[in-house]
């Protein structure tokens, strides 16, 4: 096993001391690269891509190499699930994802398999262990997953939405349905990430985008309670090293506090709460990540600085903070932007961490 070179990420998700406060960036592999650009169209499309391990190493690399990035991402999707339990997933260019099989009625639910990670998902293994591999130690590899619910919303509603409107009447006329394709989903997330840490992910990041849609009630029963399981049932440590584990809930401020009792390590904030605020709420318990606007990089660098500084300043001298965006870069950022935030993050939080 060769040892990290730069442990600060994972350091700082258990509420250790550091250096300096780590970074890095939701969505950091992607559009906004011309060298992304080139790979992707090289590989035919995105699930292309996805599926070549070689081309998926490089492209979660670029971003490495071009910043003093702290962690990396498998380049991947969060649909990689339903896609394998036999949904078809396609995208189209400019309304993004889209199933041709999506999900109706308890038939359509009860005739879903569980895929197994080493064969259906194999392909996502094999980029674990191929970007593993290629990063030498550099930086942890951070392995993902979507929430069953966020993934149900994408199931049900055939691809994106805005009104979510097929999946609340599925909620509210047929809650039962619902519940087993959840059900099925926290059993799939939990092979699913139990097998990317088997192949090398040393840590995890559960992204729910979707379950700020919901009612404080709706989101315990539909989307929290299938997390919290999730949470109980994945691999604690690999080769020895704990694995931490991060919950996003964009749109989630509300139920921070019943986030940090799922037992997660961290909690990974949208730009809408205050962090000072969310730290006082969650205490100890948990390690934050985030929260800039990710609109924020399209402000000039003085404003970028002032805005890191902000909110290292909110964070305060505590351990356990990993900057980060409130939510994924947006396509159309200018590269040149990012060397002086991720820069500035490293420089202005050295005094917050001095003994
Ligand atoms: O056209 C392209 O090149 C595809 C664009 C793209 C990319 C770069 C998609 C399609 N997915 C990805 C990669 C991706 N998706 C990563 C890679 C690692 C990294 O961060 O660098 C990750 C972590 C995701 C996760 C993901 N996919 C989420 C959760 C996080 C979030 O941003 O909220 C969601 C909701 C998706 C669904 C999805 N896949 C792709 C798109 C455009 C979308 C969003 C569609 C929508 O808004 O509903």
């Amino acid at each position: 096993m060769i040892q990290l070179k730069n442990d600060r990420y994972l350091r700082a998700l258990l509420k250790k001391p550091v250096d300096i406060t780590p970074v890095w960036m939701m969505r950091q592999a992607g559009r906004y690269l011309p060298e992304y650009k080139a790979i992707r169209n090289a590989a035919g499309g995105f699930m292309s891509l996805c599926k070549n391990a070689e081309l998926a190493c490089e492209v979660t690399l670029q971003p490495l190499r071009r910043y003093e990035l702290d962690a990396a991402i498998i380049f991947s999707d969060i649909l990689t699930i339903p896609d394998a339990m036999g949904l078809g997933l396609y995208f189209t260019t400019d309304e993004g994802p889209k199933f041709s099989n999506p999900i109706n009625c308890r038939a359509d639910v009860k005739k879903l398999f569980i895929p197994d990670p080493e064969h259906e998902l194999n392909y996502v293994m094999n980029v674990v262990r191929t970007v593993r591999y290629n990063l030498k130690g550099k930086v942890p590899l951070i392995g993902f997953s979507g929430s069953p619910w966020t993934l149900a919303t994408y199931m049900v509603e055939g691809g994106s939405s805005k009104s979510f409107k097929k999946i609340k009447k599925m909620m509210y006329n047929e809650p039962q349905i619902l519940h087993l394709l959840l059900d099925k989903l926290a059993e799939s997330v939990i092979l699913y990430l139990n097998a990317q840490i088997k192949a090398g992910a040393q840590s995890i990041m559960i992204f729910d985008t979707w379950g700020g849609i919901l009612t404080s009630d709706d989101y315990l029963e539909f989307s929290l309670y299938y997390m919290h399981k999730i949470v109980d049932n994945l691999l604690y440590e690999n080769e020895g090293i704990r694995v931490p584990v991060t919950l996003f809930t964009k749109g989630g401020s509300q139920w921070l506090e019943k986030m940090a009792n799922t037992g997660c390590d961290a909690l990974s904030l949208d730009w809408t709460i205050d962090i000072k605020d969310a730290r006082l709420r969650v205490g100890n318990k948990v390690a934050l990540q985030g929260n800039m606007d990710p609109s924020m990089l399209y402000a000039n660098s003085d404003r970028i600085e002032q805005e890191v500084a902000n909110i290292l300043k909110k964070f305060g001298s505590n351990n356990g903070h990993i900057f980060n965006l409130g939510h994924g870069i947006h396509n159309d950022i200018s590269p040149e932007n990012i060397n002086d935030f991720i820069e500035a993050v490293h420089r202005l939080s050295r005094v917050y961490h001095l003994k």
